[in-house]
């Protein structure tokens, strides 16, 4: 069986965005994949994080993996600070990664951009991610679009380790989805949305209460012209909502556009927040429940107890093959 790694940042609440681009297409990959998803804790950190915050994020994202379907006796849930191999083989990763092509990352430019005391964690995160994926001999990576520069990343640091060291890296390709890839914010649709926007009225959070997704929608920026529409380009608000609305609801956006014609944006903006209200209230449903339950705390116990075992034998020949160390089997 091939293996699956991918991960999410516990920086705030869950959005749609992440929900659609990445989270969504776990689920069907169980059933042919050994899968290992994690909750990247040490990631997070690259920017300022407030402790207690930190906590219930990290708790609420492994409630919200099992509510959107996350299968704990198929797949391997974890938290990356509980399996230390992650952050030492990161470590290593860093000491074959060339400053400079930390430095062109567009998501470190992103984040450094204008801030003072950014943190050289922000510049060295590509290789505590590469070392996410290449501790499980992964094989596919499924991630939205903004991620595609750091499996780039990964596939060259892991190939310099194979040629430098030793050959012991499988070289991972990455799984974008064909639609939904990027998720425009509602307020300013030439940006992804991101669930740290300062500004609330830019995602919705898979734990808006409805009445929330509703005036979010209703408030999202559009064009003057009335017509729905997809035209990237020319329209790219509406063409946001037209792409949610057509994969929350399985309909082509064909099929939307026709079922709008001659109607106005006030519509299409009622009928998109039903859609988004239903297919995501049986998951917060899901979710309360296990944010109660003590079945949480086992399930990442078991996860961090396979992680660590799978981790720490690439770790070793990581180690032996850099010449860390005495030699060890
Ligand atoms: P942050 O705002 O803290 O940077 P984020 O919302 O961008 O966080 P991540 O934790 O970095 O989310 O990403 C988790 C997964 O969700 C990744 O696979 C990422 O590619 C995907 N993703 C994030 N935002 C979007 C989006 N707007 N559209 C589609 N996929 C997304
Ligand atoms: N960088 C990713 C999160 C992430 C990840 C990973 C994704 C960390 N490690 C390993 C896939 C595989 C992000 O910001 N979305």
């Amino acid at each position: 069986m091939k293996t699956i790694f991918s991960g999410i940042q516990p920086s705030g609440t869950i959005t749609l965005g992440n929900y659609i681009g990445a989270m969504r297409q776990f689920i069907d990959l169980q059933d042919e994949y050994e899968c290992f998803f994690c909750i990247v804790d040490q990631h997070a950190i690259t920017v300022p994080q407030d402790r207690l915050a930190l906590r219930q994020n990290t708790k609420s994202l492994a409630a919200m993996y099992l509510a959107i379907g996350i299968d704990p006796a198929r797949s391997t849930l974890f938290i990356q600070s509980e399996v230390p191999a992650h952050a030492q083989a990161g470590w290593m990763l860093q000491c074959v990664s060339y400053i400079g092509e930390l430095e062109r990352m567009t998501q470190f430019k992103d984040k450094s951009e204008g801030k003072d005391g950014v943190s050289a964690g922000l510049l060295t995160y590509p290789p505590l991610m590469a070392a996410d994926i290449l501790l499980y001999k992964t094989d596919l990576v499924p991630v939205g679009e903004d991620q595609k520069q750091h499996l780039e990343l990964t596939r060259d640091l892991a190939d310099r380790f194979n040629k430098k060291f030793n050959d012991i890296f499988t070289i991972p390709e990455v799984r974008i989805p064909k639609v939904g890839a990027r998720v425009m914010s509602l307020q300013d649709p030439s940006k992804k949305m991101s669930k740290s926007d300062p500004n609330q009225k830019s995602f919705i959070s898979m734990l808006d209460d409805p009445k929330q997704m509703v005036k979010k929608i209703k408030s999202a920026v559009t064009d003057s012209e009335g017509i729905v529409k997809y035209d990237k380009e020319n329209k790219p608000g509406v063409s946001n909502l037209l792409s949610i609305y057509s994969i929350l609801s399985g309909l082509t956006i064909k099929e939307i556009e026709d079922q709008y014609q001659g109607k106005g944006y006030g519509d299409f903006k009622s009928g998109l927040a039903e859609v988004v209200v239903d297919h995501i209230k049986p998951i917060q449903e899901r979710y309360f429940t296990l944010m109660e339950s003590k079945e949480l705390d086992e399930i990442l116990d078991n996860g961090a107890l396979k992680a660590n075992h799978i981790a720490g034998k690439m770790l070793k020949k990581m180690e032996n093959a850099m010449g860390l160390g005495r030699k060890r089997k």
